[in-house]
């Protein structure tokens, strides 16, 4: 199932145009928390709230996604780390296959778990190879799904990774530092495999000041992902909105 969801994205990177996307983690964010972002997000745009975390240890995702469902139209991706974390009531899912580990259970296992459930959903299916990278501590990610992560100084290591998960036929790729990553994910490992890849490039973990966050754009990430930073201070959503659109705004000055 091709989805309008992707075909925005690639257009966004035809044009090199930046999204931004908040990572919402239902452990972490209660509802009065929701409600807050929610607002700020009418005055500082969000292109996208993705919804998952490494763990979920309570049942607030449904209710958190209803919440969102119910005063916001920006589109809510799963972010899953297991196939027991689909929920119906998203717009996407983005079904990762950990590409940079070799644990069949992330690559493949889980996936068949979920197959017959996507399929009976209406769920806009986005195709991602999900590549961890060693910024410096083992992430719950790396932990939980058993498997190394990318080296932190090896940008060849990631652009072949995601050369070959685009050349499976996976639609997207993500650079994943991990959920408060020490420091984020370098810029030359995103330009390599911005390099090596046609697809849309997600780009997340530890980025946590508006410098990170337009090095990662300037780079070459499409879509930058903030969660952590954005859960301690609400309202660093403002400069964040403010870097993606002012990097789009001296696009629309180009064209
Ligand atoms: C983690 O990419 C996300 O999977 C976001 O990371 O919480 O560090 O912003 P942060």
């Amino acid at each position: 199932r091709l989805t309008s969801l992707h075909e925005t994205l690639s257009k966004r990177r035809a044009r090199g145009q930046k999204s931004l996307a908040v990572l919402l983690d239902p452990d972490h964010l209660d509802e009065a928390g929701c409600r807050h972002l929610l607002e700020l997000s009418e005055a500082h745009p969000v292109d996208y709230f993705f919804v998952g975390g490494s763990l979920v240890m309570n049942s607030h995702q449904a209710s958190l996604i209803r919440l969102i469902k119910s005063c916001s139209a920006v589109p809510v991706l799963l972010f899953p780390s297991h196939s027991l974390h689909l929920d119906t009531q998203a717009d996407g899912i983005l079904l990762l296959s950990l590409i940079s580990g070799r644990n069949p259970d992330f690559l493949i296992g889980q996936h068949v778990v979920a197959a017959p459930l996507l399929r009976a959903s209406n769920l806009q299916i986005l195709p991602t190879g999900y590549m961890l990278v060693d910024t410096g501590r083992q992430t719950t990610a790396s932990y939980m799904s058993g498997t190394t992560p990318l080296p932190y100084d090896k940008p060849t290591i990631a652009a072949c990774t995601a050369m070959a998960g685009e050349q499976l036929g996976l639609r997207l790729m993500y650079l994943d530092g991990g959920s408060g990553a020490m420091y984020p994910v370098s810029s030359a490992m995103i330009r390599a495999v911005r390099q090596a890849t046609e697809t849309p490039l997600i780009v997340g973990g530890g980025i946590n000041t508006a410098e990170k966050a337009h090095a990662a754009l300037s780079a070459g990430a499409d879509v930058i992902v903030i969660g952590n930073q954005i859960e301690k201070a609400p309202e660093f959503l403002a400069e964040m909105s403010k870097v993606v659109r002012t990097f789009n705004a001296v696009l629309d000055v180009k064209v």
